[in-house]
């Protein structure tokens, strides 16, 4: 039996087949298609027929390569959600969460429900698109016209094999789930005038979905394809995927977002991780993802759109290789930077309001995203360690974002904790070993782990013996005292 995991980030998705052979874990990328949101009358937009196409394009792919039958798991972003009827069609198009309509939908919400008490029922981080958000926002029309709420991941699985449910790890990200009942919070439920119901039920990473339906698709010659459910939110998958084998780690998943962790049995949810903003994700087999969502190389993606010239992401950490020092302090959380018409004249703009030397070549800017980003991450661990009580010594970074080995060079000098970068393409990897522990090849997670330590060559960055660990206390500084925003 073959295993594909479709992974589906903001910017790109990938259909990846992967299997123990000869004791290590082989992945393979059959097929890539770009992925983005664009804009229609002012409203941002995902194309998820597309994305459904090329889940079947690279099933088909599959097929010609000579897998007759294979388990599949999807995971995908989280937050968008997709609205649908009692036809099973789709009630609206799916409108992305970097669009504007939930710009100050936090200010209104918080009128009727205190943003403690929001919290401590969800325990989970306060960003401006989650889906409490986003539905607040919905128009009453569409809502009236649902019978299902349901995650990009789990409408997808939904398309292929005719079956609806709410996976967990997806769904802890809408922020409507009370971590204490495990269930949708009522009082958020009313506040939305949604009704339970109209949300799927429960299932968890390891279940089962059920078939593809061939039929569905009579253009296309598939596979026998039987639907696993996954950590269905990317973030669960890629932090399953983290090889470590050792206590007091902490996991980086870089992609268009960079999420900063801990795993935790139990949620952590104090005034201190309130103050900070952290959330409490759910995880795979009932574990907790402890973290912040950082802006991330959203921030690179998005200054590499606006170059007149045409670089790869590889020679733009070249280009800041080749820069002198970062000369700025930036902070990338701030909400200018969630969405900006054009981010290298947002962070020039920046710039000059704080004073600031302005960077004009690729090099001097692409190296101020990454040393500005590199505190961030460093701050993130000391608060994590602060909030939690525990020690790290270690940070793995996986996703797309750990090839850039000058972010894993700074992050290790001004965090001083030891570095790891890889895999890649940890998400596709976690998604596999959920299928693998599903399909019984694995007895459990940390047997997937150690798997993936054995399989993967990881690289090492070690805090160098004079760190830069100083710009830490000069970004806290020059920071605050120009905008105190949250960092
Ligand atoms: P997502 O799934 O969230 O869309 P990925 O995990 O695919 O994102 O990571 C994409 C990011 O990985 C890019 O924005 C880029 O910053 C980084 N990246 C990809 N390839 C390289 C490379 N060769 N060198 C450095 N960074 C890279
Ligand atoms: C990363 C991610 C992240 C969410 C964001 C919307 O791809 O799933 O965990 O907060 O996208």
């Amino acid at each position: 039996m073959t295993h594909i995991a479709v992974d589906i980030g903001a910017s790109s998705g990938r259909l990846v087949i992967g299997d123990i052979k000869n004791g290590k874990l082989t992945i393979e990328e059959i097929h890539r298609f770009a992925n983005g949101f664009t804009e229609r009358n002012g409203t941002y937009y995902w194309d998820i027929d597309h994305l459904l196409t090329e889940i079947v394009k690279g099933l088909a792919y599959a097929k010609t390569l000579g897998v007759k039958r294979c388990t599949l798991g999807i995971d995908t972003w989280a937050t968008d959600y997709v609205l649908v009827d009692q036809e099973g069609k789709r009630v609206q198009e799916v409108i992305a969460y970097r669009d504007k309509r939930t710009e100050r939908t936090i200010e209104k919400i918080t009128k009727h429900i205190s943003k403690k008490d929001i919290y401590e029922k969800t325990g989970i981080q306060f960003l401006s698109f989650n889906t409490l958000y986003q539905l607040y926002e919905e128009k009453k029309e569409n809502l009236e016209k649902t019978k299902m709420i349901m995650t990009v991941p789990d409408y997808l699985g939904y398309k292929l094999t005719g079956c609806a449910v709410t996976e967990v790890t997806s769904a802890s990200c809408t922020q409507l789930l009370n971590v204490k009942e495990k269930d949708f919070d009522q009082d958020l439920l009313q506040l939305l005038s949604i009704e339970r119901e109209q949300f799927p039920p429960f299932s968890y990473p390891g279940d089962m979905l059920g078939y593809v339906r061939n039929e569905y698709f009579p253009d296309y010659d598939l596979p026998e394809t039987k639907v696993i459910i996954v950590g269905s939110h990317d973030t669960a998958s890629a932090v399953a995927g983290v090889p470590a084998a050792e206590k007091n780690w902490a996991y980086l998943s870089s992609g268009t977002w960079s999420l900063i962790g801990i795993e935790s049995d139990t949620p952590i949810i104090t005034e201190k991780s309130l103050f900070y903003n952290y959330t409490n994700e759910w995880g795979v087999f009932g574990t907790y993802r402890f973290l912040k969502n950082i802006m991330g190389m959203w921030i690179i993606q998005e200054v590499r759109r606006h170059l007149t010239k045409d670089y790869n992401f590889a020679q733009m950490v070249d280009e800041a290789r080749k820069a002198p020092p970062c000369k700025q302090f930036i902070n990338f959380n701030d909400q200018r930077f969630f969405n900006p018409d054009n981010m290298v004249e947002e962070i020039q703009k920046y710039c000059r309001e704080t004073l600031q030397p302005v960077p004009q070549s690729t090099g001097e800017i692409a190296r101020c995203v990454f040393t500005n980003l590199a505190i961030l991450y460093s701050l993130s661990i000391d608060e994590i360690e602060s909030i939690s009580g525990r020690t790290i010594d270690s940070l793995y970074i996986v996703g797309g974002g750990s090839q850039n080995d000058f972010i894993n060079e700074m992050t290790a000098a001004v965090s001083r904790k030891t570095v790891f970068a890889g895999p890649s393409e940890a998400t596709a990897v976690g998604n596999i070993l959920i299928q693998l522990i599903a399909e019984k090849k694995l007895a459990n997670l940390q047997e997937g782990r150690n798997l993936v330590l054995n399989s993967f060559s990881i690289k090492r960055f070690d805090p160098r013996e004079s760190g830069n660990e100083a710009l830490k206390e000069q970004f806290k500084q020059a920071v605050f005292s120009w905008i105190c925003t949250e960092y």
